[in-house]
């Protein structure tokens, strides 16, 4: 097998061919050259989104998300270890996460909650498949600063509505937290129709947002 140089481009390539040694053996070797674990991260979603449509096409099946999915979780536990805790976090707060109900996709909310962890914020990850009233429950119980819902799928999106609406129905304004959703298939529209405050596409905008939620939150 030939000697590849470690790059990015070819940690995505070997991903996408589902290659599992050979993505731990470059993902090793780029972490070891100082590649920051985010720029590893953003390739490994690309990647999986590459083979999410070659799911849709029938060039790869079922097996081929498990296995997806499993590189995927290896390489998260590569790459963190490797996060640097920033010196002086500008917002410390509670995130309250989860995926919701119907869907089981956990590897992009575990990652975000790893991530928001290291950054230093209480996380508190409900889970997969979710239910709107468990969100409601746990939203009162733990007085989140922020929730975040995790939907993968375009038939997650009544949930993440409904979800929303619980929350804004049952607890009062002025403690009623920041609501941002995140998912391979969240587009504007989704946004607006579930009444969700943001929307996030990857972990480095998802800790920005969470920061500059909490210094806002501060009394000026
Ligand atoms: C891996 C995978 C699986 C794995 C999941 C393993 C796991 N433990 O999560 C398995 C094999 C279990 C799986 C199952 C299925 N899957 Co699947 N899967 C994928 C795939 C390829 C990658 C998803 C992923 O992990 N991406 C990597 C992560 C890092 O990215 P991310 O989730 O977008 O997260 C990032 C941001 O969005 C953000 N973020 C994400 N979540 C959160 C949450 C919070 C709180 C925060 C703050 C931030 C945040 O941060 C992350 C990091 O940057 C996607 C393809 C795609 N386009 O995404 C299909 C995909 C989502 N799956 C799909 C389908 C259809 C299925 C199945 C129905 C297949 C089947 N026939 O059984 C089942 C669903 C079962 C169910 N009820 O949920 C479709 C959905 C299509 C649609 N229109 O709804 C997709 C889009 C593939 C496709 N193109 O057809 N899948």
């Amino acid at each position: 097998m030939p000697n590849y140089k470690p790059s990015l481009e070819r940690l995505a390539q070997l991903i996408t061919q589902l290659k599992d040694s050979a993505c731990r053996r470059m993902t090793r070797q780029l972490l070891n050259i100082g590649t920051e674990p985010t720029q590893i991260m953003e390739v490994c979603q690309k990647s999986l989104i590459d083979i999410g449509r070659k799911y849709e096409t029938g060039e790869y099946f079922i097996a081929g998300l498990i296995m997806a999915g499993d590189i995927m979780k290896q390489i998260i536990d590569m790459v963190m270890p490797f996060v640097k805790t920033p010196q002086n976090p500008s917002g410390r707060g509670r995130v309250l996460i989860g995926t919701v109900a119907g869907d089981i996709h956990d590897l992009g909310k575990n990652m975000a909650g790893a991530m928001l962890t290291t950054y230093g914020y209480e996380v508190k990850d409900l889970g997969v498949d979710v239910r709107p009233e468990n969100f409601l429950e746990e939203t009162v119980r733990f007085e989140p600063h922020i929730v975040g819902l995790s939907s993968l799928m375009t038939s997650g999106h009544s949930a993440l509505t409904q979800t929303i609406h619980l929350i804004r129905q049952n607890i009062p304004q002025n403690s009623r937290p920041v609501v941002f959703i995140s998912g391979a298939m969240i587009i504007e529209s989704v946004k607006k129709r579930s009444g969700a405050d943001f929307v996030v596409n990857n972990v480095a905008e998802t800790v920005f947002l969470c920061e500059k939620i909490m210094v806002d939150k501060q009394p000026k």
